[in-house]
């Protein structure tokens, strides 16, 4: 039996890219040059060193236990096992200290806060949510960074549990119940570890100034979610258009209105979330007025024997001077294989 993406037609180098109805911008070819602005509040940069200037430092690897360098350590193996390391550069000197229950880093323009819960100690994965937000309102509440940009979501067995009980879910109505209804959501990202239930790692990126919440004309906004997909919907917007014109995107699935699309097919999820990348900095530049190109991208694949296919299509897909780190992970939705998340810098004019 062929594996079921080798029905997908291949890129042959010609001036489309194949199969996709539209050819993708991220595609080399319609790319507008790079001029990266140096000035910008965040630039993420992939390493194999740590950088202990960042505004916050993470540190890929397979297995348990905390980063001996002080990054915070993520126990999501890269696409070649090697550890790596990611920074989030901010350009003016940064401040830390420990308060709001996280440890905390802060300059002129951004802060970041990072929690990690101890889900048995808050009696499961629901209430450890709610912890956290409820952390996280009092934070954006009292420490001059009221506007959240991104939240970060990370923990183990995210898919253990059948239908409303699957930890996915528990960890929804958690959230849920911690916000306001109708309060405006931040972009977000949650991510499974392949590793048992443990703790709930948490990090925000929060402004001083407000964004622009951007929702995908191809998909449903996540807060509306069907029943079908959980008691709570998952509170976030599909990416937040920051006043200084960069575009902080949420993990984006094969996710078109409400469903999962090519459940048994990697390469078309990737495909067809590339697709929908591609609506929401459409949306966003329309709003925004300004082109944007991306400037960091992650992609989490769900399973092992995927990732060199993935890497060899995200090559293809995305620019070759756009920093990109694979990694092997969970995702939200037990039927998607692959989610990719991003950072977008809007395009200095000469
Ligand atoms: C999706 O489109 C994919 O629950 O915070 C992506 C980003 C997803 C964030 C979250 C979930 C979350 O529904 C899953």
């Amino acid at each position: 039996m062929p594996e079921p993406w080798a029905a997908v037609p291949r890129y042959r180098g010609t001036r489309k890219l194949a199969p996709l109805h539209v050819p993708s911008r991220h595609a080399l070819f319609i790319q507008p040059p790079r001029a990266v602005d140096a000035t910008l509040p965040l630039r993420i940069r992939y390493s194999t060193d740590a950088a202990p200037e960042a505004l916050a430092s993470f540190a890929y690897r397979a297995g348990n236990g905390s980063s001996a360098d002080g990054n915070l350590l993520l126990s999501l193996p890269t696409h070649d096992g090697a550890p790596a390391h990611e920074h989030w550069q901010a350009p003016n000197p940064v401040t830390r200290r420990s308060a709001f229950g996280a440890r905390i880093a802060h300059d002129d323009t951004l802060l970041y806060a990072e929690w990690s819960l101890d889900e048995a100690a808050h009696g499961g994965i629901e209430a450890a949510a709610t912890e956290a937000y409820r952390q996280i309102a009092v934070l954006l509440a009292d420490s001059g960074y009221p506007h959240p940009v991104k939240i970060w979501h990370y923990l183990g067995a995210i898919n253990d549990g059948a239908g409303d009980d699957e930890r996915y879910r528990r960890f929804c109505v958690g959230r849920a119940a911690a916000l306001d209804p109708g309060q405006p959501l931040p972009a977000a990202t949650a991510i499974g570890l392949q590793t048992p239930p443990d703790r709930l790692t948490v990090f925000l990126l929060a402004a001083k100034v407000a964004g622009t919440r951007i929702e995908n004309p191809r998909q449903v906004p996540a807060y509306e979610y069907p029943r079908a997909y959980g008691p709570a919907s998952p509170s976030f917007s599909r990416a937040m258009l920051m006043p200084w014109g960069q575009l902080f995107v949420s993990g984006t699935a094969a996710v078109v209105g409400y469903e999962t699309k090519h459940p048994e097919n990697t390469g078309a999820q990737l495909r067809e979330l590339a697709l929908n990348l591609d609506a929401l900095v459409a949306k966003a530049e329309a709003i925004g007025g300004r082109q944007l190109v991306p400037a960091a991208l992650k992609v989490y694949v769900r399973r092992r024997e995927d990732l060199a296919e993935v890497e060899a299509l995200a090559a293809r897909l995305f620019p070759a001077d756009c920093p990109r780190l694979t990694v092997l992970a969970d995702i939200s939705r037990a039927d998607l294989r692959v989610e990719v998340e991003a950072l977008y810098d809007p395009v200095t004019r000469a």
